[in-house]
């Protein structure tokens, strides 16, 4: 038993879950962006996401996973292409597909958090020119009102887009992912569209669920946030590392919450100033160390793991104290409650991410003793899947799969999370047994 650790509870009303991404998880579809990547021979494992855990087909089982977990929210996300194979033909058995798993969902007593955007595409909107054609932001809100009035009457909680700097960064500027560009000219360009699609899409997500007669609307972006710390805490460092911050993070969430294009995405409100989030929602994973580098293709920035630090598989540091210091900050800003929509670790062992787990809601137990309102916590990921441009190899799952046989089995962690779930906190057994 670790001393350190204490037992502490979460408040009442505390929801904790998992997270999940469809193109991660389902397998079967050949019509988006990641399908031909893969296919293309880019994922740096050899591996692929035809078959990933293969849900699609195992929803049932997977949601007996989700029930075992103890979860009483679980964050999913809709596969676009196949709701919309073709550009304005909406699939009524694919849609019917989501409302009959969001249903047993529900039935399970577990509420869905659910995501329109994950990182992938359809063929046809990555074809014709994907997030750098202004079309695509018209294209979503069409997307939208489809899947809303299909869906507004059982699904309440909504994400727009998952992780928006990520995604552009990736397939924009440095070309890892589909559809493998390299401008930074187009990494803002892409952000303007999605920072416009995302108001489109909270606005008519809004629109139609009240024509519904549905008032509860909860809707937002899953920001991924890190915590930009100077190395030596020079004056220089200080401020590249304030620009990192803006040019990776900020442009998004002035854009994204109340519609502020800020320099060098645009100016001023193009579709006026306002509120477009009902909740902050933060995937949080690290912290970089930032240092200057005359490169101005950089933007001036070296970015460093912390010498010594605790460390994951993929390298990143573990750093549980970044989950406060973005959560409170964004809170003193917004006043508005805070989803954790992601946290979680790469750990093929399950060496560390019982701890992990504890350390980083150890923390959300802290922002809500100091008047910070965090209300959810959805841990990355559910099961073992397919890690994009990592492919399966990298695991980040409480559950782990035989990708052989695509058999599931709750780990260490995952038993340690259930507990944890059920308990609303951790208990002096639970630490015992397993920390
Ligand atoms: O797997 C991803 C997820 O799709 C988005 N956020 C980060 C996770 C881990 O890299």
């Amino acid at each position: 038993m670790d001393k350190d650790r204490k037992p502490f509870s979460l408040p009442e009303g505390f929801m904790l879950g998992t997270a999940t991404a469809s193109l991660q998880i389902e397998g079967g579809d050949k019509n988006n962006s990641w399908y031909r990547w893969a296919e293309q021979g880019h994922i740096k494992d050899g591996t692929h996401c035809i078959v990933a855990d293969d849900h699609w087909n195992r929803v049932d089982e997977d949601i007996q996973l989700v029930k075992q977990l103890n979860s009483k929210v679980y964050r999913m996300s809709l596969e676009w292409s196949r709701i919309e194979p073709h550009k304005g033909q909406f699939d009524k058995a694919a849609i019917d597909h989501y409302r009959d798993e969001i249903q047993k969902l529900i039935s399970a007593g577990i509420k869905p958090l659910v995501t329109l955007h994950h990182f992938s595409n359809p063929l046809w909107l990555e074809d014709s020119g994907s997030w750098l054609n202004e079309e695509a932001i018209d294209s979503f809100e069409a997307y939208t009102a489809y899947v809303v009035s299909q869906l507004g009457d059982i699904v309440s909680e909504w994400v727009t887009i998952n992780e928006p700097n990520i995604y552009l960064i990736m397939s924009y500027a440095f070309g890892h992912w589909p559809p493998g560009k390299k401008s930074i000219l187009d990494y803002f360009k892409g952000a303007k569209n999605m920072i416009l699609a995302h108001i489109k899409s909270y606005k008519k997500i809004h629109e139609l669920r009240k024509e519904m007669g549905y008032e509860d609307s909860m809707v937002g972006v899953a920001f991924h946030l890190r915590v930009y710390d100077p190395k030596k805490g020079t004056a220089i460092e200080k401020l590249v590392a304030k620009n990192t911050e803006r040019l990776s993070q900020e442009i998004f969430v002035a854009g994204m919450t109340e519609g502020k294009l800020i320099f060098p995405v645009g100016s001023g409100y193009p579709m006026g100033k306002g509120k477009y989030f009902d909740f902050f929602g933060i995937n949080y994973y690290t912290r970089d160390i930032i240092s200057f580098t005359p490169d101005l293709g950089k933007a001036f920035a070296k970015t460093e793991v912390k010498e010594d630090a605790p460390i994951n598989d993929l390298g990143w540091e573990i750093y549980p104290e970044g989950l406060y210091r973005l959560c409170k900050s964004y809170y003193d800003r917004f006043k508005l409650p805070i989803f954790i929509t992601e946290n979680g670790t790469c750990d093929s062992r399950d060496a560390f991410r019982t701890e992990y787990i504890y350390d980083h809601l150890y923390q959300v137990k802290k922002l809500v003793e100091d008047g910070v309102d965090v209300q959810r916590y959805y841990h990355w990921t559910l099961m073992d899947n397919f890690e994009w441009i990592e492919g399966l190899s990298a695991r980040f799952g409480v559950v782990e799969v035989n990708f052989d046989t695509l058999e599931r089995t709750i780990r260490k962690s995952g038993r340690f999370y259930s507990e944890l779930s059920e308990n609303n906190g951790v208990t002096a057994d639970m630490i015992e047994r397993y920390l």
